[in-house]
């Protein structure tokens, strides 16, 4: 069967398109239409209560952007979301938090400032694929650091003594797996030994209480280089509008603020308070009840699946807004192109596995921050094709 070109196969909907070759956004695209795209992990689920109130609040909110200082607004928006999150001791106060209009965009300003002293960078194994492509588009190489070995103990000194930084995302896309506490106040203090940067990418915290012991102590504690990049995006079904914060230690020594300015001057001060008010609807108990909105959906998963022979659940205990799903001896890729006939559409893994894609060629990624009712059509088709009905 030919391998399509991703664009070439959105363009021209070829009768031969069952192999795709694009990296994992380039799949979501395809999906982007279909009332039954379980591909990306943005929010797509209904507003609650709470959040349509916000809506209908915008344009009181438009006119608060309009009239206060753009200083404020900011603070009050980071002060109300990293405190939900339990990161009490982050460094809200001395200009460290940039808002970015989303964590992608943070990423590139910390690839494209690293870049400047180090000329490659160690990369948690497997993890979302734009991560190590933005690595690597700006020049850096890339060193697999598995996740067996990043939370079984001590990172190996070679490995730290070849990289000028290191990235973690945690809790991590798709396996859900959490840095502890404990692992990441010695992974910190390797990072100080070595003089190498930390940088954590905590964009599902927010699902996972295990994610949110505060961080900030733990880095500030340590005496190393790092940044955290934070996440409203996946939370809150919010077409789009969001805001990654790049955060960074005094002492990071990094260009951040140079390439910042190289690329926006800032995030819309009504986005913002967006943010600031549905930080305080979630603290008002909006988080639990997400919580349990992403358990509901998970278990659904799991109870249409269950007696499918040789598939299993892949991540057992994680509380990430995506299920790992592991299909025996079949294709990822050949059960993706069977879903697509039924418009159903979930995320092939190999290229999570960004340093041996085979390893990932017979799992699915099932997004779960969707209406209860399309992942149940889903699951239900995934069923019927997996059983051959
Ligand atoms: C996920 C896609 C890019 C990314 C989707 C994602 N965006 N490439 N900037 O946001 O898990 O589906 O993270």
């Amino acid at each position: 069967m030919n391998v399509v070109p991703v664009n070439e196969a959105v363009s021209t909907e070829t009768a031969d398109d069952s192999r795709i070759d694009g990296n994992l956004t380039q799949l979501e695209y395809l999906a982007l239409n279909s009332d039954f795209n379980l591909s990306d992990g943005h929010a797509r689920q209904e507003l609650t209560p709470g959040q349509g109130k916000m809506v209908g609040e915008l344009p009181r909110l438009w006119a608060e952007a309009v009239v206060r200082p753009v200083e404020e607004i900011e603070r009050e928006s980071h002060r109300a979301f990293f405190h939900l999150l339990g990161q009490h001791s982050y460094p809200g106060a001395d200009g460290r938090v940039l808002a970015c209009y989303s964590s992608s965009v943070a990423m590139e300003i910390f690839a494209r400032a690293l870049v400047t002293e180090a000329d490659a960078i160690a990369l948690v194994h497997p993890t979302f694929d734009n991560i190590p492509d933005i690595l690597r588009g700006v020049g850096l190489r890339l060193v697999p650091l598995e996740e067996d070995v990043l939370h079984g103990g001590d990172v190996p000194a070679e490995l730290l003594g070849s990289v000028g930084a290191i990235f973690v995302t945690t809790p991590n896309n798709p396996t859900g797996r959490v840095l502890s506490r404990e692992r990441l106040v010695r992974l910190a203090e390797q990072c100080a030994e070595h003089g190498v940067v930390l940088a954590l990418d905590t964009c599902f915290r927010g699902f996972d209480e295990a994610g949110q012991y505060d961080h900030y102590e733990v880095l500030e504690a340590s005496g190393c280089r790092w940044v955290v990049i934070e996440d409203t995006g996946k939370l809150w079904p919010t077409l789009e509008l969001k805001i990654g914060w790049l955060v960074r230690s005094a002492n990071v020594g990094l260009p951040l603020a140079k390439v910042y300015s190289d690329i926006l001057l800032g995030v819309s001060p009504l986005v913002m308070l967006m943010v600031k008010r549905l930080s305080e609807d979630a603290a008002d108990g909006g988080l639990r009840d997400l919580h349990e909105f992403i358990a509901t959906n998970r278990a659904l998963v799991r109870a249409n699946l269950h007696d499918v022979p040789g598939l299993t659940f892949v991540d057992p205990d994680s509380r990430v807004s995506v299920e790992r799903i592991h299909l025996g001896d079949r294709s990822a890729m050949d059960v993706w192109a069977a879903l697509r006939e039924h418009n159903v559409y979930l995320l092939p893994c190999g290229r999570f596995h960004w340093a041996d894609p085979s390893e990932g060629d017979r799992m699915l990624r099932i997004a779960l921050s969707r209406s209860p009712a399309s992942v149940d059509v889903a699951t239900r088709a995934l069923r019927s094709v997996l059983m051959g009905d």
